[in-house]
């Protein structure tokens, strides 16, 4: 029998369309039309027949087109793969799909941004979901999932006001894909239960890399239930392989012009070129006696549990090795949800988790046009599906049989799942107070944990995330917005709220009673999440002009795509360039297509000596000096160390070392001249692998 992975692919074969080129164009009746470029008219210049049935079905489909685009997380990315458990997890869950690590469980995931439109640009503050659906034997589980561990509200009731206050405003629809607006602050200024996740939305984290290269977490305490009924509380978390990068906020800006699909792009080339991403799933595991252990509620999604505090247990790991065939139809019309959970794993009374149940099945029923998407390709469980469900718009499966239970005319059928098969048994909880419309007491704290988060920062994470407060305050037009802000700030840290509040020009509040001062997690930094340390799949620009250093170019790029970086070659032009041997190569792409911000690293080769190649292109010098200040590594040869004297106002302090490899601030030199020396490889591939370098001098990101 076929494994749930290729049963899910052959199921995808088996719904695709008709190939075009098995036969001529038809009508959607399947008529054969042999003209579809000019309408049927009276006369030449006649007015267009009514008859013209190919004409009305060819436009009337086009009018119908568009379906309404998700009401969050509008713009997305997706992709299928797999999932595998590294052992059985059944002494906590009767899961199938965790048990056997010889069983791989297809999944589709898509990543999104959250408040812009379908069409806005990837590399935008926000926060970016992380959707899994697991096509399991028992049925599709989701974890629904984002790269951030908590949200901004605790309870889902309060879901539409947060929505409202991120979106573009109602009046005029501004801003597109940003959060820096006047009415998402002054929600945030008086919902002090947001701080949290704002503070890892002014992080980094909230501008990553790539998908590839981001953290998912569940957010919500869930349940995991064994074979006997005992449950133990789980936060799922997914790491990826690559380590956790992000890029600096000008840089993403610039990116948003250059490539608005840089993270939709960097995934499906990465797929493309067999460059699998691949991410650990891991668990936080909690004994149900432990509930009360914790100085926070864990039904609070506003909170983490600090892995320091619960470590967290690698359960297994998922690939993404398939691009979808079609937009709309897989990653457009994905419908996840909460509550498509499988035996094994369940709820708790975390009240966001609640509310998500209900929300997720009613936006679907009016984005994808009634219940029957259950059946679009995209969706369909693996799982056998029989029920007495029936009809509605866009019924695709032809039914037999009786369509009511109890019955004796269809056999009984289908029958009750009997004792002993995987018939999902919810937890028996036991339940019991006053029907009451108030928050927990133990949902009050609001200012520990994003003080924990501050606390954990390294020093260039805390720079950026005053900059970024300071950027996003500072575009908001309500000054007692930007002060209220503040205020709750100098209750997270004071030197957090002085330098916010300086750059914005409010009052620095007095000094507040932080929150905590001591508490800090440091598995929540970027410095700790470096991945497995290599380089694959970086790119490396390589700035060439006729003259170049053959042999240079020839060594460096044999050993950076050796260690799985791809090497691109930028010119002036487009063709090709003469090297120094009098030879050709191949330019990969035109400088003026491109740009710093869609590499990660750059190296100027030397020329004839005397004659750095690239000095005279401003192009060039913008590139290097672009990468310079945001962070990313850059190596030169030869003559092409010349080239970086233009860095010396940006900071750079050129070495006086003559013919000797110099690694300072992730730059990397040497005047010598030849091919790349083994000592200078080694250099600048650590360099790339440690993806950005702090602290050169006049920074401005
Ligand atoms: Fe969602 N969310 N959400 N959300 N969410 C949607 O469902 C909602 C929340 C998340 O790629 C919608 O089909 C409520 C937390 C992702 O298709 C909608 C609440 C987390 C995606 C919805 C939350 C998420 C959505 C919009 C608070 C992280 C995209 C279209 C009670 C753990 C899934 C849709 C995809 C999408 C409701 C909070 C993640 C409206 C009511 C917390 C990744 O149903």
């Amino acid at each position: 029998m076929a494994s749930p992975a290729d049963r899910k692919q052959e199921q995808r074969e088996a719904s695709k369309a008709d190939d075009p080129a098995g036969g001529p164009l038809t009508t959607d009746q399947g008529v054969e039309v042999d003209h579809t470029d000019d309408s049927l008219a009276a006369g030449e210049r006649g007015p267009t027949l009514m008859e013209d049935f190919h004409f009305r079905e060819k436009l009337t489909r086009f009018d119908h087109e568009r379906i309404p685009e998700r009401v969050v997380h509008a713009r997305g990315a997706g992709a299928y793969g797999y999932f595998e458990p590294y052992e059985s997890c059944a002494e906590f869950t009767r899961a199938a799909f965790l048990q056997d690590p010889a069983v791989r469980t297809p999944v589709f995931v898509r990543f999104s941004t959250v408040q812009g439109p379908k069409g806005s640009a990837d590399t935008v503050r926000d926060v970016r979901g992380f959707a899994t659906k697991f096509y399991t034997s028992e049925g599709n589980y989701d974890l629904v999932g984002n790269n951030f561990p908590v949200f901004f509200i605790q309870d889902g009731i309060k879901f539409p006001d947060f929505v409202h206050a991120v979106k573009p405003e109602p009046h005029n629809d501004i801003p597109t894909g940003a959060s820096a607006h006047d009415t998402l602050w002054d929600f945030v200024s008086l919902q002090p239960e947001t701080l949290h996740a704002i503070m890892w939305l002014m992080s980094d984290r909230a501008i990553p890399r790539s998908y590839r290269m981001m953290q998912g977490f569940g957010v919500h305490t869930f349940r995991f239930v064994n074979a006997d009924g005992k449950g133990t509380f789980v936060k799922f978390h997914w790491k990826p392989r690559l380590g956790v990068h992000s890029l600096v906020w000008d840089e993403a800006q610039e990116c948003q012009g250059r490539d608005p699909d840089f993270n939709r792009r960097d995934l499906w080339d990465a797929i493309e070129a067999g460059e699998y991403p691949e991410w650990e799933l891991g668990v936080q595991l909690v004994p149900e006696e432990d509930e009360f252990a914790f100085d926070f509620d864990l039904l609070d999604p506003t909170k983490i549990i600090p892995e320091e505090q619960v470590p967290v247990r690698p359960i297994g790991r998922m690939v993404l090795d398939r691009n979808p065939e079609n937009f709309f139809a897989e990653t457009e019309q994905v419908a996840f949800h909460t509550a498509n959970v499988v035996p094994g794993i369940d709820f708790t009374n975390d009240p966001l988790l609640q509310a998500r149940n209900f929300s997720y099945l009613d936006t679907q029923l009016i984005r994808l046009g009634g219940p029957n998407f259950s059946q679009l390709p995209v969706n369909r469980p693996v799982a056998p599906v029989r029920n007495n469900q029936r009809d509605g718009y866009h019924q695709s499966a032809i039914h037999s049989g009786t369509n009511y239970f109890p019955n004796s005319l269809g056999g009984g059928c289908p029958a009750h799942a009997g004792a002993g098969t995987g018939a999902y048994t919810h937890y028996a909880e036991r339940v019991d107070g006053h029907k009451i419309r108030r928050r927990s007491p133990s949902f009050q704290d609001h200012y520990s944990q994003p003080a924990m988060f501050w606390n954990s920062m390294a020093d260039w994470e805390k720079q950026h995330i005053v900059e970024a407060f300071r950027f996003e305050l500072g575009k908001v037009g309500a000054r007692t917005v930007r002060a209220r802000t503040v205020e709750h700030l100098a209750q997270v840290d004071g030197e957090l709220a002085t330098q916010v509040a300086r750059g914005v020009g409010v009052p620095v509040p007095s000094a507040a009673e932080a929150a905590s001062k001591s508490a800090a997690s440091p598995a929540l930094s970027l410095e700790s999440l470096r991945g497995d340390g290599s380089i694959r799949t970086r790119q490396i620009a390589v700035l060439v002009t006729d003259g170049v250093d053959a042999e240079q170019i020839t060594s460096v790029r044999e050993r950076l795509a050796a260690e799985g970086a791809i090497v691109e070659a930028l010119a002036a032009t487009d063709g090709t360039i003469t090297g120094s041997d009098g030879e050709t190569y191949a330019v990969d792409r035109a400088l003026p297509t491109v740009a710093s911000v869609l590499y990660d690293a750059v190296l100027l080769p030397g020329g004839p000596v005397g004659t750095p190649p690239t000095a005279a292109d401003p192009d060039a010098v913008r590139f290097v000096r672009d990468a310079f200040r945001h962070g990313k590594p850059v190596g030169a040869l030869g003559s092409g160390v010349g080239v970086l004297s233009a860095l010396e106002p940006e900071g750079l302090t050129l070495s006086t070392e003559f013919q000797r490899v110099v690694t300072d601030q992730g730059v990397v030199t040497d005047t010598s001249p030849g091919p790349a020396s083994e000592e200078f490889l080694t250099a600048f591939v650590d360099t790339i692998a440690a993806h950005r370098h702090w602290g050169r001098g006049p920074v401005r990101h």
